[in-house]
């Protein structure tokens, strides 16, 4: 197998998981994948970008970015140009979540109790240095069924001494009625043009129960994880649910659900906390080169 081949094999055994890591983990594959072959060819080159880029359908972040490479590469002197421009992404990339980090610790300086759901590295980042700031952060985190990836963020938590509690996904929306805690912040997948955004399957529920109850719900993500098209919900295998279930049985199992606009007080981005009404206003402002 050629470490593409492996890459995309991860990602969708979720071995690799988050659309942060996602791309990340893509970036340097096709970094090896150009140091192994020096003689690789452009059109070789963008057949296996296509094949990362198509290892998940709900991420526009890598879309976005291995277009982004994609544009900025001259066919001269290609080995030195590719492995330039996969560079520049990563710097880019390394920029964007030092700002996120920063706009979060302004804005939630004051707030003590969040709930997150899944793992996004990004939330991860945020919570951590805020829990760096300030020794009062209390996290309550879902444990995200059915591959349970909340684990991961718990076991990252506490290995950075943030106090943390693990719940059941189906505790949260009365966890939040009972006002245990302060805000939801959690990462994103896809962010629509009218401001919705795509996330791990139980966001909706969360935001919900948050909107009901007025407690603000925060997305943490690039604004790089804008799409103009509306994007399929990635289905899993149900086996994830049920590894041997009786037959005649339906399975749902989407990976995402959609959190409407009105239930989300603000993005946190690299161009500061954006209202979902404003996000196509902004991906233009600050990518002109992204479809919007
Ligand atoms: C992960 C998930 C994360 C986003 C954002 O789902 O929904 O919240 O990908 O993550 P899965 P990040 O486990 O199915 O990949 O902030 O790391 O980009």
């Amino acid at each position: 197998m050629n470490i593409i081949d492996q890459t995309v094999s991860d990602i969708k055994s979720l071995k690799i998981q988050g659309a942060t890591n996602i791309l990340k983990v893509s970036l340097s594959a096709l970094k090896q994948l150009v140091k192994e072959n020096p003689q690789i060819t452009l059109t070789e080159f963008n057949t296996q970008v296509d094949l990362l880029k198509t290892a998940r359908p709900t991420e526009p972040l890598t879309e976005n970015c291995l277009s982004l490479i994609n544009r900025t590469i001259e066919p001269k002197n290609l080995e030195k140009n590719l492995i330039k421009a996969i560079e520049d992404v990563e710097i880019i990339l390394g920029r964007i979540e030092e700002k996120i980090i920063a706009n979060a610790a302004l804005l939630l300086k004051d707030k003590n109790k969040f709930l997150t759901h899944c793992h996004s590295k990004t939330v991860e980042k945020v919570l951590i240095d805020l829990a760096r700031k300030n020794f009062r952060i209390e996290i309550f985190a879902t444990e995200t069924r059915p591959l349970f990836q909340g684990r991961i963020t718990v076991l990252h938590l506490i290995e950075n001494s943030v106090k943390t509690t693990l719940l059941t996904d189906s505790l949260a929306p009365f966890l939040i009625s009972q006002k245990k805690v302060e805000a939801i912040l959690i990462g994103a997948d896809e962010i629509c043009p009218d401001g919705a955004v795509v996330n791990k399957v139980g966001s909706f529920g969360i935001c919900l129960s948050a909107w009901r109850e007025n407690i603000p719900v925060y997305i943490a993500c690039s604004l790089l994880k804008y799409s103009h098209i509306e994007l399929n919900i990635e289905d899993r295998n149900p086996k994830e649910v049920w590894d041997n279930p009786p037959a005649n049985l339906m399975i749902l199992n989407p990976a995402f659900d959609k959190i409407p606009a009105k239930f989300i007080t603000g993005l946190i981005t690299e161009a500061g906390v954006i209202k979902p009404q404003d996000i196509k206003t902004k991906v233009q402002e600050f990518y002109p080169w992204i479809d919007t």
